[in-house]
């Protein structure tokens, strides 16, 4: 049997499986939160004939060719389904709405004890559907090119959205339910805990081959509330989801819960999104080689010259060390007036810079 090489093992189609699995890669893999989005504009171009956000995202056809759209013009290594955490509070009849400008806004958001203990679990199946069908036809359409994330929002951070109603400052209302009926908010997360790992095992059985949860809020708690409403939904998911015969891997992003990475290290994921304000070599020795790690460049680098922004590239590779386990990526999502020229810039850097120390000439 010919021996097989590094490189023929770890070219684009794979180098971010294999990094999640923390296995040799020949380069640092890279993909970009919000990799489809403003930034682009084909994104935007689709966005107006979809008519509203919404659209866009319930169908299949659409999803797909913004999902793709980042994949084709840059060689980043994954693509994300192109959908919003939001579809599963939607689904529980909150009534999504995206006010241009302002982000999203539900119609009906929790508002008594009694709407919560009405909400029922979502079939994925049925009026999510459009989701499972949105990866069924992408993985068709990527051809093996990259492999496809699937993702939900952590139940702790979909809770902030139903209750407040949208995007929110201070998370007032949920912090008071939270103290006031912490019995109430522990029904709400449980069923939002059903809900997402329905939702993730239905994306994995249409063909997602890794999935995310984006704890984008969990920072917002101090340290015995974030354990409490946070991290032990987090690790039942972790433990919980049933990932198919392949065993997908699970990447948990808890964005500013920097405090916690030994006990997300434990959570059963494989890999933890880190956000900027945390030095990743630092996490790497904390999380003691149990995961992979994912980040972290701070978005704001995308606005500086080309040449900063290599530099800021290399600092965040240097920072993460030798070694496999690492997926770089920024430390939050590009943002909307950010020049699409420069994830070429990034994207190269990571690819030319990435290399293992002795493989470079
Ligand atoms: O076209 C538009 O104007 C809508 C902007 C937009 C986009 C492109 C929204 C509204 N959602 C998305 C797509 C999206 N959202 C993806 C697609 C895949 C990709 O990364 O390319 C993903 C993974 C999300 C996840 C998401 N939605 C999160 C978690 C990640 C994070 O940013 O922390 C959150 C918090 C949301 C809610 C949401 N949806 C949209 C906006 C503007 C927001 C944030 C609202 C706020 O400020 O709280």
């Amino acid at each position: 049997m010919p021996t097989m090489t590094i490189d023929d093992d770890c070219g684009r189609h794979n180098r971010f499986l294999r990094a999640l699995r923390r296995q040799r890669v020949d380069t640092t893999p890279v993909w970009v939160m919000r990799q489809a989005g403003r930034y682009l504009p084909e994104y935007r171009a689709t966005r107006q004939r979809a008519g509203s956000f919404m659209n866009l995202c319930r169908s299949p056809e659409l999803a797909c060719e913004v999902t793709l759209q980042p994949v084709e013009r840059f060689e980043l290594d994954a693509a994300i389904l192109f959908s919003d955490i939001l579809t599963i509070p939607d689904a529980m009849g909150l009534g999504l709405g995206f006010v241009e400008g302002e982000g999203p806004r539900f119609a009906r958001p929790l508002r008594t004890l009694d709407a919560i203990t009405r909400l029922a679990v979502p079939d994925p199946e049925m009026e999510l559907r459009y989701v499972p069908d949105a990866v069924r036809l992408i993985r068709r359409e990527l051809r093996g090119r990259v492999p496809l994330i699937g993702f939900a929002g952590s139940p702790w951070t979909l809770a902030c959205y139903m209750v407040e109603g949208g995007p929110s400052e201070g998370f007032a209302r949920i912090k008071k339910l939270m103290w006031d009926h912490p019995e109430a908010l522990h029904h709400l997360l449980g069923v939002l805990t059903q809900a997402v790992r329905a939702y993730l095992e239905a994306q994995v059985r249409a063909g997602a081959q890794a999935i995310m949860l984006f704890d984008s809020w969990g920072g917002v708690l101090a340290p015995g509330d974030y354990r409490e409403f946070s991290l032990a939904n987090l690790c039942r998911l972790a433990q919980g989801i049933d990932r198919g015969p392949e065993q997908v891997p699970l990447i948990v992003f808890s964005r500013g819960a920097n405090g916690h990475l030994e006990a997300l290290s434990q959570s059963g994921a494989d890999a933890l999104g880190i956000d900027w304000t945390q030095d990743l070599g630092e996490a790497r020795a904390r999380t003691d080689g149990r995961v992979a790690l994912q980040g972290n460049l701070d978005p704001a680098a995308m606005y500086a010259s080309p040449a900063s922004l290599r530099q800021q590239v290399d600092l965040v590779l240097r920072s993460y060390g030798d070694g496999p386990g690492h997926v770089f990526n920024l430390g939050h999502g590009i943002t909307p007036d950010v020049d699409p020229e420069q994830m070429r810039v990034l994207v190269d850097a990571v690819h030319q810079l990435g290399r293992p120390r002795d493989t470079l000439a």
